[in-house]
């Protein structure tokens, strides 16, 4: 479906992910990381922002030294000192931000749009002098006026910066209005495009995929979502819903989510919901006697991938939902081979006990062990 143009991703879990309340990463952490991002195949990541604090400066300076395969970039504001920092630290790409919608240009710079736009011009071309590779984004391209933010497009590319991006910074657009909006871009510039989605109205992944349906080239992702308020489109569901959805060929390395998603969740103190997609404890675990009885006849009957794609295991839940099928399955793997009238009763047992949510499999031991007794 998007095979016929180039599919990248941005990890931006360093940078917009550290913007998470609540969340610092050590530069040790970071390292950590950015290891693991690298092995699962990322295109670009990035860094972080080395004006934030001193601690956020070494890091981008200690990642930078690392060999790795994906394209590392730095954050910055259209600002000479901002480029100043990227350039002394010696990353190659740095991704300028700066508001472009009537709400930025009024209340954080106080400009007109011609000023902004000589801003801009001024800011892009001072990076490239420096020799860095430039992706600027038009923050809050959402609510930007579509005259200007393709003034905006031409000025960025007639400057030579390498990436134009456009970023929904308070996550308002809908799927249909962001293929409208690349759309429109992409008849304009010719800058590959990418796209940052914010998720405020779960929407993010969504908003994402119909970029690239669109045309955009590379998309911004994080580890578990993570970021400011509701965060970005979770790598773990980007990437597989490419693989699996969209039959996007890539070099992704999809059994490292569940880890990579485990170490940040380690590392940021933030634990993903049960029900998060691909990484959430309870992905790939069936419940009722129905599903689970069709799942070991035929587990695509309830599963849309297999977990062995992202190297986890099936669970199945026992409690008072359960059926017959699928407790004697799992007394059969313990090891315990019940008549159907066991079987039967040790059922009923467990459906008379309501308030067990999740049989434990000692318990069922005992249980099924007391029923064999009692004839
Ligand atoms: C920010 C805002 C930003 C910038 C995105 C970008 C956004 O935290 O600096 O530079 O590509 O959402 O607009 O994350
Ligand atoms: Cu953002």
């Amino acid at each position: 479906m998007l095979n016929h143009q180039k599919i990248e991703i941005l990890d931006s879990t360093l940078r917009e992910g550290e913007q998470t309340p609540g969340v610092s990463f050590s530069v040790k952490q970071k390292i950590a990381m950015i290891k693991r991002l690298d092995a699962f195949g990322m295109d670009f990541i990035e860094l972080g922002h080395p004006v934030v604090s001193p601690d956020v400066y070494e890091a981008v300076e200690t990642l930078n030294d690392l060999e790795l395969h994906a394209k590392k970039m730095a954050h910055g504001r259209a600002s000479k000192s901002d480029i100043n920092d990227v350039a002394t630290i010696g990353v190659k790409w740095m991704g300028i931000f700066f508001g472009t919608s009537p709400l930025s240009l009024k209340h954080k710079f106080n400009v007109t749009k011609s000023e902004a736009l000589k801003r801009i011009e001024t800011c892009v071309k001072y990076g490239k002098d420096k020799g860095l590779k430039l992706r600027f984004t038009a923050e809050d391209a959402s609510r930007t006026n579509l005259d200007f933010l393709i003034q905006v497009g031409q000025v960025v590319q007639e400057c030579g910066a390498e990436r134009f991006s456009l970023a929904d910074t308070v996550g308002c657009l809908t799927p249909a209005r962001m293929k409208e909006l690349v759309t429109n871009i992409r008849s304009e510039i010719d800058l590959p495009l990418h796209v940052h989605c914010h998720n405020d109205f779960g929407l993010a992944t969504a908003n994402a995929l119909a970029a690239l349906e669109s045309g955009a080239q590379c998309v911004d992702v994080t580890v578990n979502g993570m970021g400011e308020r509701c965060g970005l489109p979770p790598l773990a569901e980007v990437t597989t819903i490419l693989t699996e959805l969209y039959k996007v060929n890539h070099n992704w390395d999809l059994g490292l989510l569940p880890e990579l998603s485990k170490l940040v969740e380690s590392f940021s103190g933030r634990i993903s919901e049960a029900n998060q997609p691909i990484v959430g404890k309870n992905a790939f675990t069936h419940k009722a006697g129905l599903h689970v009885k069709a799942v070991m006849e035929e587990p695509k009957s309830y599963e849309a991938i297999s977990p062995e794609t992202v190297y986890r295991k099936r669970h199945i839940v026992i409690d008072k939902y359960t059926g017959k099928a699928a407790l004697k399955n799992k007394l059969d793997i313990m090891g315990m081979h019940l008549k159907d009238w066991q079987l039967k009763a040790t059922l009923k047992e467990i459906k008379a006990h309501p308030e067990k949510v999740s049989w434990k499999d000692d318990e069922l031991i005992s249980l099924a062990n007391s029923i064999i007794i009692k004839v």
